[in-house]
């Protein structure tokens, strides 16, 4: 079956990359990318289409259009950002999941990938080697939305037989994009700043340890898991999925191995540390490894090596 594929949120940091990785996958004219904001660029041959997640007429009327097989609805606000316009947060993320779930049951578009987030653990979760299942108190936000949206998204998939497919993402780590809004963006700024200044503040204390996940595995994973066989799949809310587990410190010891003048500080009072301190230090993926297969590939240091030689040539 040709697969036609339309992604909501496409601009942001995931969307960026994972919309390259499925336009080489699918083809240029079978992948639809969406945003509230044309993207800086477009590139040949792509398609683009402006669009607000919460006009559900003019979602309704982008799939009558391109009739897609699989949507990817990556519009969402993060979990700083969100504590900052909580009203928003909650409206965009959970009325622009809304829209899209009960469009695909209106229209017969049966396969959705809908990310989820670590964010959906809160201060009694276990924090280490956090498990799929446990207590889950999340006290942002954002992760209240995320922790809703993957109680709804089972609902539509029992209820009425949606193919939803999800990933609680961890902190993700990319060159190309930078994040925006998240508590885990200090992972990424420190090695654009590791180039261009020599020099960082971490927003985040030295020694809070988050799960964190390099883009190239984040990407592939996303890509697998929705090609694996439906039967496979015993979670319909959203898998743990994890990476690397590293604190500030970690970090820029790993960064000094390659730029050795880097000089690491760290910032009091940040609001987004009370977040950080909620969240999981590191998190169980056994499910999706025995059901899917899924297995990151790198490590702190191949990471760190991979950044900072692509940074190089990008801020040159
Ligand atoms: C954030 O920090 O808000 C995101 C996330 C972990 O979901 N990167």
């Amino acid at each position: 079956m040709k697969e036609v594929i339309l992604m909501i949120g496409a601009n942001g940091q995931i969307g960026s990359e994972l919309a390259a990785a499925l336009r080489k996958k699918f083809g240029m004219e079978n992948v639809i990318t969406s945003d509230i904001r044309e993207p800086k660029e477009i590139g040949e041959g792509e398609i683009f289409e402006t669009l607000n997640v919460l006009d559900k007429e003019a979602i309704k009327a982008l799939m009558l259009k391109y009739k897609p097989t699989q949507i990817y609805l990556l519009a969402a606000m993060l979990s700083a950002t969100g504590e900052q316009y909580p009203q928003k947060a909650w409206d965009l993320n959970m009325n622009g999941l809304l829209n899209v779930l009960d469009l695909a049951v209106e229209l017969g578009i049966k396969k959705i990938f809908w990310p989820s987030s670590i964010a959906v653990f809160g201060p009694h979760s276990p924090k280490v080697d956090t498990p799929q299942y446990c207590v889950m108190d999340p006290n942002s936000i954002y992760g209240i939305s995320k922790l809703s949206g993957e109680r709804l998204v089972e609902y539509y998939h029992n209820r009425y037989g949606l193919d939803i497919r999800s990933v609680r993402y961890p902190g993700i780590i990319s060159w190309r994009t930078e994040p925006g809004g998240g508590t885990t963006d200090y992972a990424v700024h420190i090695f654009f700043e590791a180039i261009r200044q020599g020099k960082y503040t971490s927003f985040l204390s030295e020694n809070t340890e988050l799960p964190m996940l390099y883009m190239d595995d984040a990407v592939r994973g996303t890509i697998e898991l929705m090609d694996a066989p439906a039967e496979q799949l015993t979670i319909r809310s959203s898998y743990n999925l994890a990476g690397i587990s590293f604190t500030p410190k970690q970090i820029a010891e790993e960064i000094k191995k390659i730029l050795p003048n880097f000089e690491i500080s760290y910032a009091d009072n940040d609001p987004r540390q009370a977040i950080a301190d909620s969240w999981p230090k590191s998190i169980n993926d056994d499910t999706a490894r025995n059901d899917w297969g899924w297995a990151p590939t790198f490590d702190l240091a191949g990471m760190t090596k991979d950044m900072l030689e692509n940074l190089k040539t990008k801020l040159k």
